[in-house]
């Protein structure tokens, strides 16, 4: 499999799950009132599409019906669609890995998939061949490091861990 046929195969629960419940949005809606545009912001939210994503894409949908004089919500599914292609152009997203080592540190807040995203970007670093090691920087809960090893495993990368409440400098 090629590289995009991989991410394509990898994101098809996600187009499935968003094709599946915009399709009943658009064909269940005979015009683009405010209901319309909340379920529909309702629907990109519950697809993964992220809260501040799905709200920006429901308001430039809401600003081409307006100017286009689209009034069919078969017509708005075109520009719903030509407006997400537009969003997802974000620019050069490209890990540069140039220096050896690398370092790639991770943050954010608890929930929002930091060692699910670690566990998949040190899958696809070990394919290609790289010598990845995961730290277990996130000392606070044990729990955190627990996971993080289990993905380790999954992956085939090598970790570094300390206790629980160990100084995270030090296990860096
Ligand atoms: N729907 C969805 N769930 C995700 C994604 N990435 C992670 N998750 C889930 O979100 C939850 C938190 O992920 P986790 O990686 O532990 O977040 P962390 O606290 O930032 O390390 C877990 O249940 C993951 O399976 C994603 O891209 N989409
Ligand atoms: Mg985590």
């Amino acid at each position: 499999m090629g590289f995009f046929d991989k991410i394509k195969a990898g994101l098809t629960k996600t187009r499935e799950a968003l094709s599946n419940t915009l399709g009943a949005v658009f064909s269940g809606f005979s015009k683009l009132d405010d209901e319309f545009y909340e379920e529909l912001e309702e629907t990109l939210i519950l697809a993964d599409l992220g809260v501040e994503t799905s709200m920006k894409a429901t308001e430039r949908l809401r600003k081409v019906a307006k100017e286009q004089h689209i009034k069919e919500p078969e017509e708005a599914r075109e520009a719903l669609k030509e407006i997400l292609v537009e969003m997802l152009q974000v620019g050069d997203l490209e890990l540069k890995l140039d220096t050896k080592p690398s370092v790639i540190l991770v943050i954010g807040v608890n929930g929002v998939g930091k060692t699910t995203t670690i566990g998949k970007i040190a899958t696809q670093l070990v394919r290609q061949g790289k010598k990845v090691l995961l730290v277990a920087g996130d000392t606070f809960r044990a729990a955190a490091a627990d996971q993080l090893e289990v993905w380790a495993g999954r992956s085939g990368a090598d970790i570094v861990r300390q206790h629980e409440g160990a100084d995270p400098a030090s296990v860096v």
